[in-house]
């Protein structure tokens, strides 16, 4: 593909040329090199659980072998397969979760910690899910036992997710009846991988049921931790303005961007890139300043807590390091291209690993505790000012492209925006649906990738949807893509938006979307729905509303587990690239068609955003007429036949 072709963005199109020139792969060359890929692999019917195998399904009907040495079909290899990527993904989130729960611990036990209760109101209203006193008791008692709490949800041997117990009562009994509430975090886990190992579980739909235990253990249990314990212990987001893209960098600074997802070691670091010695000394080596910004979830972390510009998500990692002005580029964990070490080789940037999980061989590692934040942040940033004089003035090439953004959104910020100043209430939201002024939500999230024309997947969908007068929210790499291309703006609804959605946003001030935070954060739209059905006059559950989530260019596992916890919770959820399953026809039929007999909710597959679009706008419809809704307000923009 001629690559100046690619790209709606600007900034990206720029520096992809910039490192053809200059000689450097990127994802997008090396993605080429892998092709053609393994049909079997993207099929998903091969297995190699166990040295029988590999073994490889023929995919040619009625064709030897039509199962593996043991006997395992395609339906179970697919299965497994599938079950292991949710296992994955569930334990990438739910670690992270993990983590936050420990330090809110010691930020309640130590009195001179790094990290202080930052939303004690948010910390009562979790105490109240768990179960936790809090009248007459110190804030620091309240947190102990509510991380306490929080951590046993990994690891209880009897009982459930408790904080899953958040989800409407229907909801939660239908989870029960089917056997596919999660007990505990890690436990769902270990199942998994315990009965997709060789020889346990052969049953697809039984697999698939703990498929989605896992990955709602993720959703309604180590996301939900993580975002939850996150806003008591950094603050809940507030909607903010801020800048995304890669001309946030400013070539005059001492540049520091950080990448990953977790916000422990980047919350210290945005308040510390603010402290006046440490600017003082920037300012000594030369330098303006000193410019954090981010890429990824951790960028959407500090982004919705601090305003920290965006510098961009996943598919640019390699393009910041390529401006030649970044002098440190400091990561956590996940979503970590190994390349990126080698990029910032050919410059003079230091890439700094933190998490004792997440090490690349050769590069310095800083290792992040949190007893330490502050002391590991200045040193952090020190070395960041003294590698300042080693850039090369005549290699630095920043791409002028930013767009303006608000962002921070949060279930109780929708809440209190919605809700108009003095009514805090989802009525306004539930009224304008059921009125026809507002067809619906989305929440369009998840990566971007080479597959297809950079971030075309994410932009169409979204403007299509916003025209059909759909609300959009959105998390992790989506939302940075929303706010590169001027999505998040609240001026942009007029250019967008249909006449209804316009009308909201302009009574409100909100943009058409709804920047919510990170991935893990996909746990606020669970809440958010939750709220919505207890407004009243949608519906009992999840699955009644007129809602659906799509992740259009979708690569991560974790976009697996987030897919399955939307079905699994009774929304319909459609990505791009189809899950590396399709070599069983058996599991297909059951994803796609009869597991909404079950859930409510259920996946469907479609690379054309628009067709996707309107396959979502679809289901909305749908749910409103069984619910009765009014007809729509004003003349759509969807045609009746695509
Ligand atoms: Ni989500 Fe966020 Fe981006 Fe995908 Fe990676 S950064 S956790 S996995 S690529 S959206
Ligand atoms: Fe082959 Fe069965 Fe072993 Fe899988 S578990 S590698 S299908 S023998």
């Amino acid at each position: 593909m001629p690559k100046d072709l690619l790209f709606a963005d600007n900034a990206t199109r720029e520096m992809v040329k910039r490192a053809e020139a200059e000689n450097i792969d990127t994802i997008w060359d090396r993605y080429d090199a892998v092709q053609p890929q393994c049909k079997f692999g993207s099929l998903g019917v091969c297995c190699r659980i166990c040295t029988m195998g590999p073994c490889r399904i023929s995919l040619t009907p009625g064709k030897d072998p039509q199962t593996g040495a043991c006997g395992a079909n395609a339906d179970t290899i697919a299965a497994r397969n599938i079950a292991r990527m949710i296992a994955a993904g569930t334990a990438a989130h739910s670690d992270h979760g993990r983590g936050v729960a420990l330090t809110l611990l010691q930020a309640a036990e130590k009195p001179n910690f790094d990290y202080q209760i930052k939303n004690a109101d948010k910390l009562k209203a979790i105490a109240e899910v768990y179960g936790v006193k809090v009248q007459g008791r110190s804030i620091s008692d309240i947190a102990q036992d509510v991380a306490k709490a929080a951590l046993e949800e990994f690891g209880r041997y009897e009982g459930e997710v408790r904080i899953a117990a958040t989800a409407p009562k229907t909801r939660q009994e239908l989870w029960r009846k089917l056997r596919i509430f999660p007990r505990s975090i890690d436990r769902e886990v270990v199942e998994t991988m315990h009965r997709t190992t060789m020889g346990v579980d052969a049953d697809y739909k039984n697999i698939m049921k703990q498929g989605m235990r896992a990955a709602l253990a993720d959703g309604w249990g180590g996301s939900m931790v993580a975002t939850e314990l996150s806003d008591v212990l950094f603050g809940s987001p507030q909607p903010l303005r801020s800048r995304a893209n890669l001309g946030v960098i400013e070539a005059d600074n001492v540049n520091i961007v950080v990448h990953g997802h977790e916000p422990l070691l980047s919350d210290v670091l945005a308040i510390m890139s603010k402290d006046e010695d440490l600017i003082a000394k920037a300012k000594a080596k030369g330098a303006k300043g000193i410019g954090l910004a981010g890429i990824c979830c951790t960028a959407n972390e500090i982004l919705v807590r601090h305003g920290v510009p965006l510098a961009g998500n996943f598919m640019q990692q390699e393009l910041a390091i390529l401006t030649g002005a970044i002098e440190m580029m400091v990561v956590d964990v996940q979503c970590l291209m190994p390349s990126i070490a080698t990029v910032a080789g050919c410059f003079h940037t230091q890439l700094v690993t933190t998490s004792s999980k997440a090490r690349m061989a050769g590069v310095r590692h800083i290792e992040f505790h949190e007893t330490e934040a502050k002391k590991i942040c200045t040193e952090i940033i020190g070395e960041a000012i003294e590698n300042f004089s080693n850039r090369k003035k005549e290699r630095v090439y920043i791409p002028k492209d930013t767009e303006k953004l608000v962002a921070g959104f949060t279930t109780e910020s929708v809440f209190h925006h919605l809700g108009g100043k003095y009514r805090s209430t989802y009525r306004p939201l539930n009224d304008a649906i059921i009125a026809g002024r507002l067809r619906g939500a989305a929440g369009v999230v998840g990566c971007s990738t080479p597959r297809i024309d950079y971030e075309s997947g994410h932009i169409k969908m979204v403007k299509e949807l916003l025209k059909n007068d759909v609300l959009v929210v959105s998390t992790g790499c989506n939302a940075i893509t929303c706010a590169k291309h001027g999505l998040l703006k609240p001026e942009s609804a007029f250019e967008f938006a249909g006449k209804g959605l316009q009308e909201i946003c302009r009574a409100v001030g909100i943009p058409p979307v709804l920047h919510v935070g990170a991935c893990v954060d996909n746990s606020r739209i669970l809440r958010t729905l939750t709220n919505i059905v207890s407004e009243g006059g949608l519906g009992n559950d999840l699955s009644d509303l007129p809602v659906a989530g799509a992740a259009p260019e979708w690569m991560s596992e974790k976009a697996v587990t987030i897919g399955f916890y939307f079905v699994a919770s009774g929304v319909y959820t459609v990505i791009g690239h189809p899950l590396p399953m399709m070599g069983s026809q058996n599991l297909f039929n059951y994803l796609t068609r009869d597991i909404e007999q079950e859930v409510g909710g259920k996946w469907a597959f479609e690379p054309d955003a628009v067709v996707a679009a309107h396959k979502m706008i679809r289901h909305i419809d749908k749910k409103r007429k069984a619910l009765k809704l009014k007809p729509m307000m004003y003349e759509q923009a969807l045609k009746p036949e695509e």
